[in-house]
This record gives C-alpha cells, structure tokens and sequence, in this order.
C-alpha cells in the first residue's frame, strides 16, 4: 500500500541537540538514514524529493547566554528555518518529514505547518505523541533545557520570541491539540496542562481504553474542522523496551504494536499532512534497533499496511 494522498515525502534534517540534557540526538537524522528512512518509503511506492538539511552549530562552539532557556538564540535561529521550510514545502504539496534532533525543533515543524494553514483561513490538528507534557516554559522548567517548552510556546505562553516564531501567537487552538502516551510530568507542567484545553491520554486512558479507542477519538479531534494535522513523534513515548535510544527513558510506555496502530490510524485519516521524529538518541542505543524500528513506525504513518 502506498501512501494514501500519493504525495510527494520530503525528508529534512534537523540535527539539534542544544535544546536537550543528553548530548547525540544530534546524530538521530544519520541513525535513521543508517537504518534506511529513504530506501523504505520508496519501497513503499512514495515519492521522494531530495533530502535536506538544517544546520545546526555545535554546542562547543556556543555558550549559555540564559540558563532558563538554554541555547534561546541558536534554537530560535534554527526554527525559524526549518518552519519557513515547512511552509513552503505544505505550499507546494509535498509532505514534510522532519526528523530530528531534540524535541525543541518542533517550535519550527509546528509553526510552519500552523502558518501554512493560517494563509489558507484554516486551522490546524496536532497529535503530540510523548511521555512527557514539554508544557515547560522558563523561569518554570527545573533544567532550563528547551526540548521540555516547545508545546507551551505553540499555545502561545512562556518566552515571547519562541512563542513568535514566524510572527504570530499562538500556533494552535488547544481543542485541536491532543497529547497521547504521557507519564512524566513536572509539578509545575500539571496546572499548565489542566488550564490549556488541550485533550490528553495519559498512558492510564491507554490501559483503561486500549489504543485504539484513544487512537479513534484522536482522529476525531485533530481531523473535524481542521485543514489537516500534524504528528510530533517523540520516540520516547514507547516504552523503553521498544525504544532504548533516548535520553529521557519513562518506564511504562506505549508498546511497539500500540504505537504502529496509532500510525496507521493516522495515516487512514489521509489528513496527516506532515511529521516529525525527535529525541533519539543512537549512542544510548543498542545497535541501532531504536532507528530501525522508528524506521518501521514511520512506514506506517505514511501508509504502509500488514496486507
Ligand atoms: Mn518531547
């Protein structure tokens, strides 16, 4: 089966590890290439545009200007980047796949998908598949590392420059906004959370409900009255047994079958116009099961089916 909107797939890297505590999710865009991204969506009949790449300076080459938000100014310089990026790329009809790099690439994923919708009068869905809430902002966040903010600067709060990346406030409309698989939250995220509006599944409605009633009432959110949605993948969302190359590992994850149901439900909606894959990590991981396996989920999300 190819992918269902028969869109050209476009790659782009975003190698980025200024926005995380442990260092090499730099790497995670060479891991997934290694473990043959390309080769496996062309194997699915896609179409592929040719790859790019955002660069990203080293962390040894920068230094710590604001410990509340670590690395502000390369983060928001990469972001803006890559969201223009994403824009032009929903403008001309193909299909952004981001991976990356740290969750805080998603602040330019996001924002440049949100401006393609909002030229057009349109709104867009967002699934943010985590173990974490990345509700943070600064001043708030215990580690000041941004990989922890970037949904809360989405909906518009926390640090006004990250919240305005390519000029507008806030990216998304809460009730589009769903965040599955989460187990991790800081103290100071759980009342941010509950005053955002947001839907979320924690792994408990996973347990209660099974994936895909939570997977069918998703659909259901980021697909009525918007133009399309976005998927942000964070690989530690799945358990760790899964994914063992991540930085921030939260036992008690969505496991391999869960997460492969949720994709192909999103890819059934024909309404996922755009993805990213963030935080892995390849030199916590074990060979390098982690990338050939995200390389598998990701099949799914764009369509790929077991018959
Ligand atoms: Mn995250």
């Amino acid at each position: 089966m190819i992918f269902k909107t028969g869109k050209t797939v476009r790659i782009i890297a975003v190698p980025m590890d200024l926005g995380a505590s442990r260092r090499g999710t730099d790497m995670g865009p060479s891991a997934l290439r290694i473990a043959g991204l390309g080769a496996a969506i062309r194997a699915m009949g896609c179409k592929l545009a040719r790859e790019e790449d955002i660069a990203v300076a080293a962390m040894e080459t920068r230094s710590v200007e604001d410990t509340e938000a670590r690395f502000k100014p390369q983060i928001l310089n990469v972001c803006t980047k890559l969201g223009e990026r994403v824009r032009d790329i929903l403008g001309a009809g193909e299909f952004p796949l981001v991976i990356g790099g740290d969750h805080s690439i998603a602040m330019g994923t996001v924002s440049g998908a949100a401006a393609h919708y909002r030229e057009r009068g349109e709104s867009l869905g967002l699934i943010w598949f985590d173990a974490h809430g990345d509700m943070n902002i600064p001043g708030v966040s215990p580690s000041g590392n941004i990989h922890g903010m970037p949904l809360a600067h989405l909906l518009g709060r926390g640090d006004a420059e990250l919240a305005g990346i390519l000029g507008f406030a806030p990216k998304l409309d809460p009730e589009k906004v769903v965040l599955i698989g989460v187990r991790d939250i800081d103290s100071g995220e759980k009342e941010m959370i509950h005053k955002s509006g947001i839907h979320v599944f924690t792994m408990r409605e996973i347990d209660e409900h099974g994936m895909a009633k939570v997977a069918r009432r998703a659909m259901e959110i980021v697909t009525e009255g918007t133009g399309g949605f976005h998927l942000s993948f964070d690989v530690d969302g799945c358990d760790p047994s899964v994914i063992p190359g991540s930085g921030t590992l939260v036992p008690g994850g969505v496991r391999f079958r869960e997460a492969h149901l949720l994709l192909e439900y999103c890819a059934d909606t024909r309404h996922m116009t755009s993805m990213e894959v963030v935080e892995l990590n390849p030199f916590l991981d074990q060979g390098n099961v982690s990338a050939e396996r995200t390389v598998n989920l990701i099949t799914s999300a764009l369509g790929k089916s077991i018959l």
